[in-house]
């Protein structure tokens, strides 16, 4: 299970570990593999056992850690992926490997949380738990059977691929159990309309819409209330 928080505006599809070639200065501990670029930014990779070769490339140990600073910290995620892999990544100018490499780190039952700000996040396949927080929030389950948190602390949040329970075996669900909104599926149902090919719920301030669904795809067991 990978835990992966923002917190600041971040993108999981824009992962490409090949800048890493071109900081400026490193650490390459048994503990630790940084990066550090000249505009100050910093990418961190915590593990156990890293080994390295002559040009500082790791080669062996596992990467348990990776944490993006600018100043504080942008972006932090609990992983398990062994360091050669990663490597591999690094060593590619192509971002496809990059994009790879994210799907298999998290292919299981996922937990991400947003940040204020306008995220880009990605569940990949398991059962993930994905909470935008506030900002406009682009979020795509994958595979299984998905769970987003919202709340009337949301932005303007987008579902990319919400699977409803009349149309998919394996259903996603919108957990508004805090929301702070509503307390009924009746009054949800009056929040919801149909815009153009996605539904879109109304919260007031906070909006959620879920790309290409209909209306009458949707029902109770689509929520968590
Ligand atoms: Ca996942
Ligand atoms: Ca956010
Ligand atoms: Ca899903």
């Amino acid at each position: 299970m990978v835990l992966a928080y923002a917190f600041v505006g971040f993108d999981i599809t824009k992962i490409n570990y090949n800048s890493i070639t071109t900081a400026s200065e490193f650490t390459t501990t048994k503990t630790e593999f940084a990066a550090y670029y000249a505009n100050g930014y910093e990418e961190h990779f915590g593990g156990k056992n890293l080994t390295y070769d002559a040009d500082g490339r790791m080669t062996g140990g596992t990467v348990t850690t990776y944490e993006a600073k600018f100043g504080d910290t942008v972006f932090y995620m609990e992983f398990s992926m062994a360091a050669a892999k990663i490597q591999a990544v690094i060593d590619t100018v192509s971002t496809k490997d990059d994009m790879q490499l994210m799907a298999n780190i998290f292919k299981g039952a996922d937990w991400l949380y947003g940040s204020d700000n306008a995220d880009v996040l990605k569940g990949y396949a398991g059962n993930d738990r994905i909470d935008g927080n506030g900002g406009r929030d682009v979020m795509t389950g994958g595979a299984g059977k998905d769970i987003f948190a919202f709340s009337k602390y949301h932005g303007k949040n987008e579902i990319t691929d919400f699977e409803a329970r009349n149309s998919h075996s394996s259903h996603d669900r919108i957990d508004l159990k805090d929301s702070g909104i509503i307390d009924s599926y009746a009054e949800l149902k009056t929040m919801m309309s149909q815009h153009g090919d996605d539904v879109l719920i109304d919260f007031g301030k906070a909006e959620l819409t879920l790309d290409d669904v209909t209306l009458s795809q949707i029902d109770r067991a689509d929520f968590l209330i």
